[in-house]
């Protein structure tokens, strides 16, 4: 029992140990571009018995510069956005999988047309697009925290940032219109800090005693392989909401008829009945706000006043609308709260005829 009681002692030393080496462990397990790798080998020898001088010999060699690159979309799935929003966002991981530390040059292009990156269709451009990256390290872009850049600066080798692309949406985009951007990273010389490198060029001809430098980068949605480039897809799908408006009157009585067969002369009470409906498969729409400028011909009937958010069936009004709206200034006002997709709401409310 006691030995094992030490055993574990042993075991938890152990754990305690690879956490503490945790931040070792996570940097890069490449050989550094630009290392030297000596390896030396020594003789022994005896004559007559009796033990010589060690000699040894050594080789030296730089290693060099394996430049590779990775970009990935963080998630699966398009960023859904409404028509008019500002500062949508797609997400992206840009690692740099070289032996060396480097700059990355990074630009977003948007595309007219052709397949988007989640099995849907270029539709539209988004505008102002710009870059940030995840300054705090959260992997979600935070206003006024998160920088934004036009490059990542000594990306040391085997580490990962995460990039947030940012851009508006036009008005009046429908549902299911997608627009895709692809981020493109490329390689550039580290230079120095806060400021891009040049260009990385890789070494023609055969392998000098210095530090070479080897293209090692796939080809990603945009980019060749062995450019020093590497990019990938994510787009913005829109949710809008389709609301279509109608109105409609009826005569409800007339001073001579009452409401059997009543016409329409002055002093006729009249309802009107404004319906808004949503179309299926669409956004919700909310404060849909509603105003009627009446005519002079007509005077509002405070005695029935306003219903609000009413429904209908088929193109019925249901007159079963809640006591609101507002009526100033010869116009009749009244705000919808919600309309989810597919729901139709309505606005009534009764003149007489001047
Ligand atoms: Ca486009
Ligand atoms: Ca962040
Ligand atoms: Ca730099
Ligand atoms: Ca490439």
């Amino acid at each position: 029992m006691t030995r094992t009681s030490i055993w574990l002692g042993a075991v938890s030393l152990c754990a305690l140990s690879a956490l503490a080496a945790t931040p070792a462990s996570a940097q890069s397990t490449q050989t550094a571009a630009g290392s030297s790798i000596t390896n030396t080998v020594s003789m022994n020898y005896q004559v007559g018995g009796v033990t010589q001088t060690t000699q040894t010999a050594s080789d030296t060699f730089t290693v060099d510069r394996k430049v590779n690159l990775t970009v990935a979309e963080l998630g699966t799935t398009t960023t859904q956005v409404s028509p008019g929003q500002t500062a949508v966002v797609t997400t992206f991981q840009v690692t740099n999988t070289s032996n060396a530390t480097l700059d990355f040059a990074l630009v977003v292009t948007q595309q007219a047309g052709g397949a988007g990156a989640h099995a849907n269709t270029d539709t539209f451009d988004v505008s102002n697009v710009r870059i940030f990256v995840d300054t705090n390290g959260n992997g979600v872009y935070d206003a006024g925290t998160d920088t934004q850049v036009t490059y990542l600066d000594e990306i040391a080798a085997d580490t990962t940032r995460t990039v947030f692309v940012l851009a508006d949406v036009p008005l009046g985009r429908a549902t299911g219109d997608v627009a895709a951007v692809t981020l493109t990273a490329t390689g550039r010389e580290g230079g120095a800090a806060g400021a891009t490198g040049a260009a990385l060029v890789q070494t023609a001809g055969a392998n000098t005693s210095g530090m070479d430098t080897v293209f090692a980068d796939g080809a990603g949605s945009t980019d060749a392989s062995r450019d020093a480039s590497y990019s990938a897809k994510d787009d913005y799908t829109v949710l809008a909401a389709a609301l279509t408006l109608t109105k409609v009157s009826r005569i409800v009585s007339d001073p001579f008829n009452g409401t059997t067969n009543p016409k329409m002369i002055p002093g006729s009470v009249v309802e009107y009945c404004i319906a808004v409906r949503n179309a299926a498969g669409g956004a919700s729409a909310t404060n849909v706000a509603l105003s009627d400028v009446l005519p002079t011909t007509t005077t509002y009937s405070s005695a029935y006043g306003i219903l609000l958010n009413g429904t209908m069936t088929g193109s019925t009004c249901n007159l079963d609308g809640a006591s609101g709206g507002s009526y100033g200034s010869g116009t009749v006002s009244g705000t919808l709260p919600s309309l989810t997709a597919g729901d139709a709401r309505t606005l009534v409310f009764r003149v007489t005829v001047n």
